[in-house]
């Protein structure tokens, strides 16, 4: 069963348990206008109101996503602009959505990811990358700082001699040094990446989801906090993964030498 809303910017299909948010202003490498957040923030809320299990974010031709746009009407250099106004509308609640949503979110990095658009492919919880996609802290070459997460992320995987040359430098790394580095999950080959991407959701979206939505807040907890409240948080989380019906039914499908149907419940 499969379903599309049309938006201007943005390609959303349900298919099954499974939403796949195509960005989709391909001749701007899918850099981010007003109007393109704008359907963001609905697109994001119809995948909220649905009964998705897992979600793929990705990028319509040879781009992920190239960040700001530049030229958009909302980013002109007049007297009184204030690049931190976009980042409080934009992507910081953006950010915040997608760790907080209660399921998996893949990126599938189908090509350059510069600037905001490399730390939103970041903030997704699995990341995969064609071997041909770049990633770039392109924000120095125009005096910003990377934002969206940028240097909260780029800090705690890579250490902060790598995320200092990454932000200042801002060169591009292949999808291969992401993938050494520790910034991503995997590399496929480009022809494979959007079917490897719907593989790994459909896997996803059939496992126990209300686990993963407590091992998401569990590690994101885990960046600030000591060892003992972090053995507090697995507490309290382990007892309401204990609760669901999936944890019952993993551990009868494996008294009884099964696989286990898991429901997302
Ligand atoms: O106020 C706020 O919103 C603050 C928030 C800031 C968040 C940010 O993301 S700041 C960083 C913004 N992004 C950048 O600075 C990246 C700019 N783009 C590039 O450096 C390069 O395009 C890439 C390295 C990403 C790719 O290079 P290349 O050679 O593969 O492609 P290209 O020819 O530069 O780009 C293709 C087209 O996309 C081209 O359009 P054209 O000339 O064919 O009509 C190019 O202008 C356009 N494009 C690419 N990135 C952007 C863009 N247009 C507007 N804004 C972009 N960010």
């Amino acid at each position: 069963m499969s379903a599309q809303t049309s938006y201007e910017n943005l390609k959303l299909q349900f298919t099954g348990d499974i939403a796949v948010l195509t960005l989709n202003r391909p001749d701007k490498l899918n850099s981010f206008t007003k109007v393109m957040h704008d359907e963001l923030r609905s697109a994001l809320t119809e995948i909220e109101n649905s009964h998705v299990r897992a979600m793929i974010l990705t990028g319509k031709g040879r781009g992920f996503c190239a960040g700001q746009d530049l030229g958009d009407e909302a980013f002109q250099l007049t007297d009184d602009f204030d690049a931190g106004d976009a980042i409080e509308q934009n992507y910081n609640p953006l950010i915040k959505r997608i760790l907080a949503m209660p399921f998996p979110v893949i990126a599938a990095v189908n090509g350059v990811a510069a600037g905001a658009g490399a730390n939103i492919a970041l903030a997704c919880d699995i990341v995969l990358a064609a071997r041909s996609a770049k990633f770039i802290q392109a924000f120095a070459k125009i005096g910003l700082i990377p934002d969206a997460g940028g240097t909260w992320t780029l800090t705690r995987q890579v250490g902060m001699a790598r995320a200092k040359g990454l932000a200042m430098l801002a060169e591009p790394i292949s999808a291969e040094t992401a993938l050494d580095w520790g910034l991503i999950w995997q590399v496929v080959d480009d022809e494979e990446l959007q079917s490897s991407a719907l593989e790994m959701a459909h896997r996803l979206a059939s496992q126990p989801t209300k686990a993963f939505a407590a091992i998401k807040q569990a590690m994101h907890a885990a960046a600030n906090n000591s060892m003992e409240s972090q053995l507090e948080v697995e507490r309290e989380l382990q007892s309401a993964a204990s609760k669901t019906k999936d944890f019952r039914e993993g551990v009868t499908a494996f008294m009884e030498k099964r696989g286990p149907v898991f429901k997302g419940e």
